[in-house]
């Protein structure tokens, strides 16, 4: 009898932003391998482990992995050498730049690369291309949360305290966040809160998972969080529950912020937010009477075309009840993707150095241009947000993309915009592992590493950098992405900034070119990450234990006082009307991830849910006869979709909801608006005008 071969790989989830641990053994036993999943202990989730977790193994290891590159050659992808594909990204980067300008390439990078990668790419952007475009998905994911911690505190990182402290806090406001889809190891934190007497407070238009552990749902209509914010603000500052000497000694704009309540009046919040008025009171008063509290947000109240303002008036709530800087009390932007949180500190951003330092700032760029090399003056300005890159290419002002790590064309608003746009391009690069909707306009596919071949840091949702080692080889060709831009910039004749022969190399430049930042990575080594459960940043010496808890004396801000700023109840947002009835939202289902790339390849998680959905309310379907688990066409002034109703009596009769996960005809971001944020250009996912109509049964 064959003997079995096992083979055991320690590994990290490559998903959402909790990073949980697992052990994933592949057994060969007459030639059929089965594979078995284990959790493993980690701080984070305590050694908890989801169904998306439980099944990362398959993705990465289907037979459809690209592991090799392949060229567009008459409409058709033809496998090449690695040598004939940079040679031919050099050619045409190089004839594009000279005829049109360095800034006709651009770089679009994403929020699941490693730290190494994320610094290495805004590096390649700045050094081996010269152009200023650089930016990265996680402009729709963090954009909004990071502009309201900078001004509010000084310093953007997700969550201001360790994970351990929800179980001590009194009250939790849950503000779009729907963890218990989104990030079900954490749940046990919020049911052992519960447990201990808090008061979970969830505001979100649909009864989600998350909803039904709460003490009380502000079922809130949807974009109007920052009017909600300033009610629950009346209802304290009325109440007498704000803290005076906090507020006095540790912030300013209070006065402000107190003359601007002192106007509004509780009965305009009700209307506008469709929230009652006695919920409003018990939501303001239970949160200012407890001892301790925290506010976390998410996507639901963070991408809307006035999200940073609405973040800042939670953090309002928090400063004005004094709590933050102390054990169970703090803000949490509920990070999204596996690296959210240090794929927005290194350089991957439009206007960001590494450490979290400017572009725009001379000691900033001076800093950096010593680390790399380089003369100040050659580093490229700000560039700008990612979709008004894509605003670039469909104006053909940017005429190159280099893509790394995210599917655009399915994941940005008016997508059917932006791949109008893509389809103009002279030379597009896309470095995936898998056949993304993006990566098959491609002229040329890089084939890269999955999680489980590929070593680095990341960063999860405390602001804790954990070490992912590669616990496999990589299929066929597949380099690690880092290798990828150091092979191009050798090509580009720019390999003396790039001579890395491993990540930790990477990383040992990072922790240098972190130190002194905001997000200060000098402290944190390889050699620490593999003894440790992982390092906070800041960390600034080798013998610093890393910050757990943020704010405790001060705020990082020139005065060390935390800014309150008075916050507008309303902002100009699509509404709907005759043409346009409804609200339509969009989110996440529990099963896939973003749009569906990687679990879509997964049977198991493919199973669960093989296409997407609208939720409807039955009495808004009953009048505009749509039944039950029917084809129905989804419209809004920019596009329409086909998929099927799902009538439930847990979303606003107002609102329609329809995941993100599913392209072509059942891509949400068809109907999506390309409005912005003004402060931080996130795009407003979540409140758009549409309509909805049965598809006539063909006969
Ligand atoms: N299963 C799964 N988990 C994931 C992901 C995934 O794709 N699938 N993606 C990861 C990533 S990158 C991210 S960013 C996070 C996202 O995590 P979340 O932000 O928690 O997820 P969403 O479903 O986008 O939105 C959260 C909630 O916001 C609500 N909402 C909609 N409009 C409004 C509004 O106007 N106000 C309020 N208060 N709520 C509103 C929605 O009903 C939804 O329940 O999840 C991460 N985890
Ligand atoms: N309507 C609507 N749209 C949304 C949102 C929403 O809530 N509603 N949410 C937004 C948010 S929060 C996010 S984060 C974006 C995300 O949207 P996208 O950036 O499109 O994210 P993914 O679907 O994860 O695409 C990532 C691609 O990178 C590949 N990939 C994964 N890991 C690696 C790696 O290590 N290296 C390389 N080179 N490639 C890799 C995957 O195979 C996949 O093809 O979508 C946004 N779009
Ligand atoms: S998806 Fe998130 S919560 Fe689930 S296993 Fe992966 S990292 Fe953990
Ligand atoms: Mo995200």
């Amino acid at each position: 009898m064959e003997t079995a071969i096992k083979t055991v790989m320690e590994t990290q989830c490559p998903f959402c932003s909790v990073q949980c641990k697992m052990t994933i053994t592949e057994q060969i036993e007459q030639g059929v391998k089965k594979y078995e999943v284990a959790p493993k202990q980690n701080a984070a989730s305590e050694g908890r482990l989801c169904i998306k977790g439980m099944n990362a193994y398959q993705h990465a290891l289907t037979g459809e992995r690209i592991s090799e590159p392949l060229m567009k050659k008459n409409g058709e992808f033809v496998p090449v050498s690695w040598k004939e594909a940079y040679s031919r990204i050099a050619e045409q980067f190089t004839v594009l730049q000279n005829e049109y300008g360095r800034d006709t390439i651009g770089v679009y990078g994403g929020g699941s690369l490693t730290n190494e990668t994320s610094y290495a790419l805004g590096k390649f952007a700045r050094v081996a291309l010269q152009t200023k475009y650089i930016d990265y998905n996680g402009r729709f994911c963090m954009s909004a949360a990071a502009a309201a911690g900078n001004k509010a505190f000084g310093l953007d990182r997700g969550l201001t305290n360790p994970l351990a402290e929800v179980r001590e806090s009194e009250c939790l406001i849950l503000a779009g966040t729907n963890i218990a889809e989104c990030q079900p190891t954490l749940m046990p934190y919020f049911r052992d809160a519960k447990e201990n007497g808090a008061f979970i407070i969830v505001v979100d238009p649909r009864s989600t998972a998350t909803a039904e552990m709460a003490d009380l749902h502000l079922r809130i209509k949807p974009g109007t969080d920052a009017a909600l914010a300033n009610g629950l603000l009346k209802v304290i500052i009325d109440g007498g529950y704000s803290d005076e000497d906090f507020l006095e000694k540790r912030t300013t704009g209070f006065d402000d912020v107190r003359e601007h309540i002192d106007s509004i009046k509780l009965e305009e919040i009700v209307a506008l937010t469709g929230v009652s008025q006695e919920d409003i009171e018990e939501a303001g008063s239970r949160f200012g009477q407890a001892a301790s509290g925290m506010v976390l947000t998410a996507r639901g109240v963070e991408q809307q075309t006035d999200g940073s303002m609405a973040v800042r008036n939670f953090i309002n709530v928090l400063l004005a009840t004094g709590k933050i800087g102390k054990p169970g009390s703090g803000y949490g932007a509920v990070t999204g993707q596996a690296n959210g949180q240090g794929g927005r500190e290194h350089g991957q951003k439009a206007d960001q150095l590494p450490g979290y330092r400017s572009i725009e700032n001379d000691e900033h760029r001076a800093y950096i241009a010593k680390v790399w090399g380089i003369e100040p003056e050659s580093l490229p300005g700000q560039g700008v947000s990612a979709y008004e890159m894509m605003e670039k290419v469909h104006a053909q002002e940017i005429r190159g993309l280099f893509l790394m790590g995210s599917n655009p064309i399915v994941s940005n608003p008016n997508a059917n915009f932006v791949e109008e746009g893509l389809k103009k391009l002279d030379f597009l690069v896309v470095a995936d592992m898998l056949f993304s909707e993006t990566a098959q306009l491609a002229d040329l596919i890089l084939p890269t590493t999955a999680y489980l071949e590929n070593t680095g840091t990341l960063t999860n949702l405390e602001g804790r950098v954990l070490l992912r080692e590669a616990a496999r080889k990589a299929p066929g060709l597949a380099k690690q992405d880092w290798e990828i831009l150091s092979g191009i910039a050798v090509t580009l004749g720019k390999g003396a900034y790039f001579s890395y022969s491993c990540a930790e190399d990477i990383f040992e430049e990072l922790r240098v070119a972190s130190k002194g930042g905001i997000a200060d990575y000098y402290g944190i080594t390889y050699d620490r990450l593999r003894r440790e459960e992982g390092v906070y940043w800041p960390c600034p010496s080798e013998d610093h234990p890393g910050e757990a808890r943020l704010f405790q004396a001060s705020f990082p801000r020139p005065d060390g006082r935390a800014e309150m700023i008075a916050v507008p109840n309303q902002f100009p947002k699509e509404r709907p009307d005759d043409g346009y009835p409804l609200y339509l939202t969009t989110g996440r289902v529990l099963g896939h991830y973003l749009t569906g790339v990687q679990t879509h390849k997964s049977p198991t998680l493919e199973a669960r849910q093989f296409e997407s959905f609208v939720e409807i309310h039955p009495k808004t379907a009953r009048r505009l006869s749509i039944k039950d688990d029917s084809l129905v066409r989804v419209r809004s002034r920019r596009g329409e979709v086909i998929v099927r109703s799902k009538l439930t009596a847990s979303i606003r009769e107002d609102t329609l909801f329809m995941p993100m996960h599913w392209n072509g005809i059942q891509n949400v971001n068809k109907l999506t608006s390309e409005a912005l944020d003004p402060a931080c250009k996130m795009p407003g996912f979540k409140v758009c005008a549409a309509a909805i109509a049965p598809v006539p049964a063909l006969i």
